[in-house]
């Protein structure tokens, strides 16, 4: 049974008022809200190495000032997550160990290996298409802070997503080989795209309570439909093929039957058994240590100044 507080709480959340930082709210709201917020935050600066493993190499001047400007993008994204993320009593650096440590995740996408340039349009395309999708209606959810951040952050998402799809075109619309790049950067980034939004409804544990508490607004298949039936206008454009026979559209149903991703892959993924998980924790690791001077470097002088304030 619900206390008067949990009941007060709910009619607020079914009113559509936000949550503001210091408003009462279950213990469990605020961990859901740690968790997704934490997650989120670190998809974004752990999703900065396989496009950062391409900046040296970007095929012209131009590409690569866009590309290093998207990357730093993501950056910028992880610290107003990390900061709304704050506001629910847990610092920055409490979840930089919880993810260097293994204890918290970060999207599974981001354990795909980049191989060609091809696959920077796929990632732009795809990725940032699949993250959009569900960015869009987090703007609405329930918690303040996280929505406010994700108003700004859609704004750039967008503008990532184009630029993806710029790149799709090039490669598309150019020599054999360049098609033949384009066409093999979707077959393997199509059904990593489609995890992103999560496993299938029956077996997400946390949507149920979640949408209750409209820190979800919709539901992991709902998103992962609607961004099938948005991406393959878009494929067929490009005059790519998306990986998949069963791919049709469904007049009744007014959208794209599709197969489902092989969810064992995706299970393996998050737990630590894809292709570039040790690879992308390394990397962490040694930026975290090898940026220690930084931080130690900004807090010696920040101590200095506050001590010759109060002299
Ligand atoms: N990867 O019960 P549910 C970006 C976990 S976009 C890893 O359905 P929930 C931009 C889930 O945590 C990517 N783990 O969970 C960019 C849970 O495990 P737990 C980031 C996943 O939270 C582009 C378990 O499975 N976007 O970075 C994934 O209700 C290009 C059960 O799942 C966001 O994080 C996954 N894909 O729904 C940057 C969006 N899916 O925690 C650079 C905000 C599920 O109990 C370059 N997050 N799991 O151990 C969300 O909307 C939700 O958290 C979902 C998952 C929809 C991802």
């Amino acid at each position: 049974e619900m206390s008067d507080e949990e009941r007060n709480f709910q009619d607020r959340i079914d009113r559509d008022e936000k949550i503001e930082p210091k408003d009462w709210m279950p213990d469990d709201y605020r961990a859901t809200l740690i968790r997704q917020i934490g997650q989120h935050a670190h998809s974004e600066i752990v999703g900065q190495l396989p496009e950062g493993n391409w900046i040296t190499r970007a095929p012209t001047l131009e590409r690569k000032a866009i590309l290093l400007a998207k990357v730093q993008d993501e950056a910028g994204h992880g610290l107003y997550l990390y900061c709304a993320a704050e506001t629910l009593g847990v610092t920055r650096d409490e979840l930089t160990e919880e993810l260097l440590s293994g204890r918290m995740k970060y999207s599974s996408i981001f354990n795909y290996p980049t191989l060609n340039w091809a696959d920077i349009g796929a990632v732009g395309w795809l990725v940032d298409g699949a993250a959009i999708m569900n960015q869009v209606p987090l703007q609405r959810t329930s918690y303040g802070p996280y929505s406010r951040a994700m108003i700004r952050i859609c704004k750039e998402e967008s503008f990532h997503q184009r630029q993806g799809y710029d790149i799709m075109m090039k490669m598309a619309q150019g020599t054999d080989a360049q098609r033949k790049m384009a066409q093999n950067a979707l077959n393997r980034f199509w059904y990593p795209s489609l995890m992103m939004f999560g496993p299938s409804d029956k077996d997400s544990v946390h949507s149920a309570q979640s949408l209750a508490w409209k820190i979800k607004i919709d539901t992991n298949d709902e998103l992962r439909q609607k961004f099938v039936d948005q991406t393959v206008p878009q494929a067929k454009y490009l005059g790519l093929t998306i990986p998949d026979e069963h791919l049709k559209w469904n007049e009744e149903r007014g959208a794209h039957d599709f197969s489902e991703p092989d969810w064992s892959e995706f299970f393996n993924v998050i737990k630590g058994k894809g292709p570039c998980n040790i690879d992308r924790m390394k990397d962490r690791v040694a930026a975290w240590e090898d940026g220690a001077w930084v931080r130690d470097g900004l807090l010696a002088h920040a101590r200095k100044k506050s001590a010759a304030r109060t002299a």
